[in-house]
């Protein structure tokens, strides 16, 4: 793999060469390797931002169940996403990679560039990933442990992170603006976190969330990569 630039802020033009379903520029000789999951919604967070950042990526699917996946070498935690880069270390933690593509991007892209806007879709973001990180446990739960094995009030407990998370941003819905691209960081978080209750909870959030359900709507407008991203179901 050889370093290569980003082509800009903007994706280019769907004309392009097409890979994993994004459009990325044409002329790209090489590019950068993700490893992800299909139904990762912290993946998703990075095909977004590449895709909004006109970074290419090379997907690599990665089983963070199997001790033999190369993943572990490449990310002691063993988990995705993880961002490979010729001769460097590798990046991973979803935010350390959007901020990387940002920077890859020239700055501003999907992280606000400074002050009050660059805190806030920050903050945004590990909100969105709080939600993420306490869904997905409630997954792991059932997947991982015998019925015996669990807790019910572990789980309530995570279920009310969900809960608050999604409070907060129907009270306060992420700021538009303050980037190039049509959305930050704070944004696609919380895109990819209702992505992922839709995926994993069928969507139960909707009921009691319509501002949400406008927003998701009116994102996804937006950012064509999010339809693009969608898992499989
Ligand atoms: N904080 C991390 C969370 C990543 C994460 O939890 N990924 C899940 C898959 S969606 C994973 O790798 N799980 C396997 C494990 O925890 O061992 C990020 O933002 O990238």
């Amino acid at each position: 793999m050889a370093a290569r630039r980003a082509t800009g802020c903007h994706p280019p033009p769907s004309s392009g060469r097409v890979r994993d379903g994004l459009p990325h520029a044409p002329q790209m000789a090489d590019f950068m390797q993700l490893r992800s999951s299909p139904a990762s919604p912290f993946g998703r967070k990075v095909k977004i931002g590449a895709a909004l950042c006109g970074v290419a990526l090379d997907i690599v699917w990665a089983d963070t169940s199997d001790p033999g996946d190369s993943l572990r070498s490449q990310n002691p935690l063993g988990k995705i996403p993880a961002l490979l880069r010729e001769g460097k270390a590798p990046v991973f933690d979803s935010p350390v990679i959007l901020e990387f593509l940002d920077i890859e991007a020239g700055g501003g892209c999907i992280i606000p560039a400074a002050g009050e806007a660059r805190i806030a879709a920050l903050t945004q973001q590990a909100l969105a990933d709080g939600i993420m990180d306490a869904a997905l446990l409630q997954v792991y739960e059932v997947r991982h442990r015998a019925e015996n094995e669990r807790s019910p009030k572990w789980v309530e407990n995570q279920a009310g992170k969900v809960t608050r998370g999604l409070d907060a941003f129907a009270a306060a819905l992420p700021a538009r603006g303050g980037v190039s691209a049509p959305a930050h960081v704070g944004e696609i978080g919380l895109a990819c976190a209702l992505g992922y209750l839709d995926l994993r909870f069928a969507g139960a959030w909707r009921a009691g969330y319509p501002v949400l359900v406008d927003w998701l709507a009116d994102f996804a407008a937006r950012v064509p990569a999010f339809e693009a991203t969608r898992p499989p179901a």
